[in-house]
């Protein structure tokens, strides 16, 4: 290898993160080749990156000390292992909660129904913090795994865990009862990234940003009577304003513009409702703004 400078990314090693992590990467145009120790890290062939791939408790304190410039990680984590370090991006995956979870019949009426309880938990701190600042004295057990059967074992009255679908709660005959942190994947930084290894990170969040943007937006055509113009561009919300190109039939143009991807259904109703024809929708590969 050059000495060419390098950022160092942490990526989960195997879990729930991983795939998505490498997949996030792979469409920023990243070819991870593997090198010898190919469990632990793999050098990129088109980019100047190399991924260390870590257990995902340990990513906040390798980014915070150093070790690795960045990581990718649930901010569940992050902010349980109360690391000093830069988030610099929500990712869009890895979405979950940490909720309160109580046995399906016991009562629950506030918060305060949570005074004095026996909680279990693998998040002390985040949930030390929620109880804190609502005041509420409890008794925490910090168990390192399954802490759903906790209840049903007569260890505890409550747990504290992460929720994703919800399943796992009612299989152990548990209900949530208050969400106290919305999670997703998020990008972290050390504080102090060297100069070359910032202008490697704006090199990849400027193309993270580009998926992104093309994956929340559409490509619109249409075609329309001119004098139905006005009223069709009135409801496409574009980036500047649409293209109108000329059809070979006199009269009549094709209109082009970019949608946003939650509000496309109502646009599409609405132009056809303004008089738009042979409207197609179609994908955006990428998008820089
Ligand atoms: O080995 P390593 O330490 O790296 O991995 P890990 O076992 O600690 O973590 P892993 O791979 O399970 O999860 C990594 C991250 O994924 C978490 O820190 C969260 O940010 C995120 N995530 C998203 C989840 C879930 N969804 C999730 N559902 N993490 C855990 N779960 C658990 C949940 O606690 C429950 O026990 O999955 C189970 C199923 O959830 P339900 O609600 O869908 O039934
Ligand atoms: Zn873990």
């Amino acid at each position: 290898m050059s000495n060419q400078p390098l950022l160092r990314i942490a990526v989960q090693k195997s879990g729930r993160l991983f795939d998505a992590s490498v997949a996030l990467l792979r469409d920023a145009g990243i070819t991870l080749s593997n090198g010898s120790n190919r469990l632990l890290r793999a050098t990129a062939s088109n980019f100047p990156l190399e991924v260390i791939f870590l257990r995902d408790d340990d990513i906040p304190e390798y980014v915070e000390e150093g070790v690795v410039d960045a990581g990718i990680v649930g901010e569940n984590v992050v902010l349980e292992k109360q690391k000093n370090v830069e988030i610099l991006e929500r990712l869009g995956f890895g979405h979950c909660r940490l909720c309160l979870a109580l046995p399906k019949n016991s009562v629950y009426e506030s918060k305060t129904s949570l005074e004095g309880l026996r909680i279990a938990t693998s998040y002390p701190r985040i949930l030390s913090g929620f109880l804190g600042k609502n005041n509420i004295k409890a008794e925490l057990h910090d168990i390192s795994g399954a802490v759903e059967i906790t209840p049903s074992l007569g260890l505890a009255d409550a747990i504290f865990d992460i929720v994703s679908t919800g399943s796992t709660l009612l299989a152990n005959g548990l209900r949530e009862v208050e969400t106290v942190l919305e999670s997703q994947a998020i990008l972290i930084a050390n504080h102090k990234l060297g100069d070359a290894q910032r202008d490697i990170m704006q090199r990849l969040l400027f193309r993270l940003h580009a998926n992104r943007n093309a994956k929340n937006h559409r490509y619109i055509l249409l075609n329309a009577p001119n004098e139905r113009i006005d009223d069709i561009i009135a409801v496409l919300p574009g980036i500047k304003s649409p293209t109108i190109l000329p059809l070979a039939i006199p009269g009549w143009s094709s209109l082009h513009s970019v949608v946003p991807e939650n509000v496309f259904w109502d646009v599409l109703e609405k132009l056809k409702a303004a008089g738009a024809q042979g409207i197609l929708v179609v994908p955006i590969e990428r998008m820089i703004v």
